[in-house]
């Protein structure tokens, strides 16, 4: 058979030598020697350079950025302000940057980092202005830790995939400077308890976060997996709070306040605050622990034999200190295997090997952090918060197993 021949230089004027080379069967594929002597494969996707036998042609040259194989097909699901990270598609801990969950309230601004200013201000001893090369000429700081919304849950039907049900969660290693650091810059008051962290996007969200905790872990971050932050977690600066609630960790960060009460901003009084039996539970800060199995879930299939359960777990007070799963439905519980490294306020994955028999039941899985805090089932979070408007919940997750082998999650109503 006729080889086909993809004439490339329509594509790139700048080349001056073509070589072209066979393929096996149907296809052929035309690596282009530009002047420099580089070799360009120039607008032939994976799809066309697939053949039976890839000993027998070239495959695609070095490109400027490295992209995803054409098989994997994983995306963040957008809806108007949130996008969900494929849980059930990552291995290990660490979240692909460019799948990692977003969620803002005014979109993404483009903020050109050169003209980017933080101001910090209100009880200090000298107000001060930093660019984004100020700050980064400070002792810089590194960390593996999740970030949640704390909207971070969703039930009510069977055909939910862990993303769904609690995508907004990710991890990332953050770089940046401590907070700590530019407190003792600007000579914060003793009497400042309280500072106001502001957004420079079209919601220009604030939120007030207790000085103890900036002075403890706090991170004022520019770079997200080994690069710059990306624009949808805040470029070029952002807040990190390790293990608080998403919404804390305030992105375009373009100003700092500090003062001696609480801003009671709009998103600390009509949002992010729970009606809990008649009261109001405001301020609730830290991510309770957490675990989801990522592996077996919906809509994948398993077979009667030996099933590796896998998940994530995690705890926005500390380590993951163990993992329970259940393959009978919550009658009893195991020890899961956990994969090192588990860090503090981080994504940590566990494991469990499971002989399935062919018959019907359910799996799910409960954390305990290192607080002796225990992962509660969503009849116990309603018993003790009341039906809640959805925040902070974050309820064992269980799964059933059909005996054709499909895998469907258990929705649970909050009666
Ligand atoms: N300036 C600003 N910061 C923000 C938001 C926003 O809308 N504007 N959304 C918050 C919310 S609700 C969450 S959950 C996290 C999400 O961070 P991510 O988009 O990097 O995942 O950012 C928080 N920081
Ligand atoms: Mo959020």
């Amino acid at each position: 058979m006729k080889n086909k021949i993809i004439q490339l230089s329509q594509f790139n004027p700048k080349i001056s030598r073509r070589k072209l080379l066979g393929g096996a069967a149907t296809a052929a594929v035309a690596i282009v020697q530009t002047a420099e002597g580089k070799n360009v494969q120039a607008a032939l996707s994976q799809a066309q350079l697939l053949d039976d036998d890839p000993t027998k042609k070239l495959g695609t040259f070095p490109g400027q950025i490295g992209t995803r194989s054409s098989f994997e097909k994983l995306v963040k699901d957008p809806s108007e302000t949130s996008s969900r990270s494929p849980l059930q598609d990552f291995y290990g801990i660490i979240t692909p940057s460019d799948l990692h969950f977003e969620r803002h309230h005014g979109g993404v601004p483009v903020i050109d980092p050169s003209k980017h200013e933080l101001l910090i201000h209100g009880m200090v001893n000298k107000p001060m202005i930093f660019k984004v090369a100020d700050l980064k000429r400070f002792p810089s700081v590194s960390r593996i830790a999740f970030l949640e919304c704390s909207g971070n849950f969703r039930s009510g039907k069977e055909t939910l995939r862990p993303q769904e049900i609690c995508g907004l969660t990710s991890q990332s290693e953050w770089t940046g400077v401590k907070l700590s650091t530019i407190f003792r810059e600007v000579g914060i008051k003793p009497t400042a308890t309280w500072f106001l962290a502001e957004g420079g996007d079209a919601a220009v969200m604030t939120r007030s976060i207790p000085v103890k905790k900036g002075l403890d872990d706090v991170i004022i971050a520019y770079a997200q997996n080994g690069e710059a932050l990306r624009p949808e977690q805040g470029y070029p600066i952002r807040l990190f709070v390790p293990g608080w609630e998403g919404n804390t960790n305030v992105k375009w960060l373009r100003r700092i306040e500090l003062s001696d009460q609480p801003f009671m901003t709009r998103e600390e009084t009509s949002k992010y605050t729970e009606f809990v039996n008649g009261k109001v539970r405001q301020f609730s800060f830290d991510m309770d622990a957490r675990s989801i199995i990522t592996f077996p879930s919906y809509p994948q299939q398993v077979e009667k034999g030996w099933i590796e359960i896998r998940g994530i777990a995690w705890s926005g007070r500390g380590k993951v200190h163990k993992v329970e799963v259940s393959v009978d439905a919550g009658k009893s519980w195991q020890i899961a295997n956990l994969q090192e490294p588990i860090l503090d306020k981080a994504h940590t994955a566990f494991r469990y090997l499971w002989k399935w028999d062919g018959n019907a039941t359910e799996i799910m899985s409960r954390v305990t952090d290192e607080t002796g805090y225990t992962q509660p089932t969503l009849k116990q979070l309603v018993e003790a918060r009341g039906e809640s408007n959805g925040y902070h919940f974050n309820p064992i997750t269980a799964w059933q197993i059909k005996p054709d082998g499909s895998v469907l999650f258990k929705p649970e109503s909050f009666r």
